[in-house]
């Protein structure tokens, strides 16, 4: 284990929903010391840095302040939120021509100030400008990460206990693949108290009607119902974001589906995409290649084509 450092300090880029919802998670969860707000609306930065840091007083201590691409010198990580959102009716594929170019201005400018730090990137299509952040930056592929379907897996988890009346948190099973519309349900491996999910039904007392293709298409179209109800989704994906953060901060080995770029995990190489890895201190530990079946197993690889077409025509 690595010893304990004494400060954490995050830069987040993109004050936005999700980036000032995420400074908001982290200050509450009282994993940072310091986190520096940066956006190109200096003002927006500034309002949320002063909204959040009012509740000071109730949370342990922790500076929150806006600042700009030199704030990023010394940040432990720093966290990719800026960009365009998806609007009603669009899909996150849409989104990548814009926010490529954003990158393309981003990453240079991190870059500058800090060339040690663990990238992990949030703006979508995810696992798209996780890669394009890899080719950009030029660092280590442990340290740049993408939140990939680490939100998925808890909708998929919240869902499922909803569903059997448990705990979410007692709840193991992961989405894989595209944080995205060809996302897959790892169904074989999902398990309530070490018992697989089919088995756990003459357990649980409960009378349901549970179909296992409606929980998967509510999970893969939550974001869409959440924008078309309220604009965007920001509280979930920033709990997700503290999660991994809190991982790599406390160097804690623990698996989430992160996105990362592949080398040969069933036989897809070249892509970022999500699967059940080993997060710590150190970002990337390993990327786990689990028993999937063959109908997982054709999915992902399917997933993988589907990203790798699209990267394909960013001409990086
Ligand atoms: P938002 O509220 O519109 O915030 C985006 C912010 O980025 C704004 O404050 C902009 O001013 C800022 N911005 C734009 N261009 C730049 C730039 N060049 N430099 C610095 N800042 C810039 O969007 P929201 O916060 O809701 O979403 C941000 C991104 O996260 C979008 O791409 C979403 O699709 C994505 N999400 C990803 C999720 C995931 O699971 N990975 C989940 C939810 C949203």
């Amino acid at each position: 284990m690595q010893p304990k450092k004494e400060f954490d300090k995050i830069a987040i880029i993109g004050a936005g929903g999700v980036g000032a919802t995420t400074a908001y998670a982290l200050m509450i969860e009282g994993i940072a010391s310091e986190i520096a707000l940066i956006d190109i609306d200096a003002e927006k930065a500034e309002g949320e840095a002063m909204d959040i840091t009012h509740g000071a007083s109730f949370v342990q201590p922790v500076e929150i302040y806006a600042g700009d691409y030199s704030d990023c010198k010394k940040a432990d990580i720093i966290i990719i939120t800026a960009g365009a959102k998806q609007k009603p009716g669009e899909n996150r594929l849409d989104l990548v021509k814009k926010n490529t170019e954003i990158f393309k201005e981003i990453i240079p400018s991190i870059i500058e100030y800090n060339k040690e730090a663990i990238l992990l990137v949030v703006t979508n299509p995810v696992d798209i400008l996780t890669y394009v952040t890899l080719k950009l930056a030029n660092f280590p592929q442990n340290r740049v990460i993408g939140s990939g379907t680490v939100l998925d897996s808890s909708r998929f988890r919240t869902l499922i206990g909803e569903n059997c009346n448990v705990a979410a948190n007692n709840v193991h099973g992961y989405i894989i693949g595209e944080h995205g519309d060809s996302e897959v349900p790892v169904w074989s491996l999902t398990n309530i108290a070490g018992t697989q999910i089919e088995n756990y039904c003459p357990i649980c007392t409960k009378e349901c009607n549970y179909n296992k293709e409606k929980i998967a298409d509510k999970v893969k179209n939550a974001a869409y119902k959440i924008i078309e109800k309220k604009g965007a989704t920001y509280y979930a994906i920033a709990l997700a974001i503290a999660r991994i953060t809190r991982s790599i901060l406390r160097n804690e080995n623990s698996i989430l589906t992160v996105s990362s770029l592949l080398e040969d995990k069933y036989e897809v190489n070249d892509v970022c995409l999500s699967l059940p890895t080993i997060v710590n201190g150190s970002g990337i530990k390993r990327v786990l290649r689990l028993p999937l079946n063959k109908k997982e197993k054709q999915a992902f690889q399917k997933s993988a084509i589907k990203l790798q077409n699209t990267i394909k025509k960013l001409n990086l």
